[in-house]
């Protein structure tokens, strides 16, 4: 038989299969590995072989993880040197931003669009409570829009107070698995719970001293939001870290760049500071917006105080 793993309780694996069955599984023995370092051996979103282990409470051993088609990893934060396994198969992301309560930068936005651009998995970007947001920073979200529409990503605007986006942000996940991800408080689980009635995911107040959520949901879970779509609500990030990535390679995953690399007159520019370089030229005349190139420098320099 086989499944997906919905959600991972220490040892205890929640399983769906493809007729609505859930079981709880786990690992017997050593399990083959595809030569990864992580913490964690099973993520949500594996799909798994499993048999049978007491009918009576639905409890089965899981004998292998089939192949994934895709997953996000992010550093651990006590193994540095092991990565964690986020989900896996996934169809997109969508990243959860907001401009107040908390600030979601536009750095954070880039570099997660780094992150999901090296696995190959489309994107889209929710700002999220947009009933708090006065008519400057309205503009602003327009801007965003078009800039990030041209680079190929989706972008919505929405808020659980008002329902202005929740339709279009629902038509969004339609016969997809969807990842959830940004700061804690930006409101994944209050959007999960919106694009999914009945569901009653546990959400807190952004502290008024702080300004931070609160790391409510504290593991990754996948729901079901119709027949085959999944929404999977995650624990809020501070920052994401680039992962396995050469420096040389960043720039690759700026689509608006990677046009341009074979233009530069050095072959191993970096696009920082080489002369005749067709990304700096681009910034210059304004096809690169400024913002994207920013963050650009800010993710190669953090590479040379590595
Ligand atoms: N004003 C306003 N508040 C919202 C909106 N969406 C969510 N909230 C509130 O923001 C707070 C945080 O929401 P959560 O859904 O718990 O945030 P989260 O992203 O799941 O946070 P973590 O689980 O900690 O990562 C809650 O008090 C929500 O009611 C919105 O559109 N407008
Ligand atoms: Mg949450
Ligand atoms: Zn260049």
């Amino acid at each position: 038989m086989t499944g997906t793993v919905t959600k991972s309780t220490g040892s205890w694996y929640h399983i769906l299969t493809a007729e609505g069955d859930t079981f709880l599984g786990r690992l017997r023995g050593k399990i083959r590995l595809q030569g990864l370092k992580v913490t964690n051996p099973i993520a949500v979103g594996d799909k798994v072989a499993f048999d049978l282990e007491n009918e009576d409470e639905n409890t089965v051993t899981i004998t292998e993880i089939l192949p994934r088609d895709n997953y996000v990893v992010r550093k651990s934060t006590r193994k540095t040197a092991h990565a964690h396994i986020v989900a896996s198969n996934i169809d997109q992301a969508v990243i959860i931003a907001t401009l107040r309560m908390p600030r979601t930068s536009l750095g954070f936005i880039d570099r997660c669009l780094v992150t999901t651009e090296s696995f190959r998995i489309p994107t889209t970007i929710v700002f999220n409570k947009a009933d708090l947001l006065k008519e400057k920073e309205l503009e602003i979200i327009e801007d965003l829009r078009e800039l990030y529409i041209s680079l190929g990503y989706g972008f919505l605007l929405t808020s659980c107070e008002t329902g202005q986006g929740i339709e279009e942000f629902k038509a969004s996940l339609e016969g997809k698995i969807s990842l959830l991800t940004g700061h804690s408080g930006a409101g994944k689980s209050t959007l999960s719970n919106q694009a999914i009635p009945g569901l009653e995911l546990h959400t807190k107040d952004v502290s008024k001293w702080s300004k931070k959520g609160q790391h409510t949901t504290t593991h990754a879970e996948m729901h079901r939001a119709g027949e085959s779509t999944f929404v999977i609500d995650t624990p809020g990030i501070k920052e994401v870290g680039l992962m396995d990535m050469e420096k040389a390679e960043i720039s690759h995953y700026f689509p608006e760049m990677r046009d341009l690399l074979n233009q530069c007159k050095f072959a191993n520019c970096t696009h920082m500071h080489e002369p005749q370089c067709a990304v700096i030229e681009a910034v210059e005349n304004g096809e690169i917006a400024l913002s994207r190139y920013t963050n650009y420098m800010g993710m190669v320099e953090e590479y040379d105080f590595k």
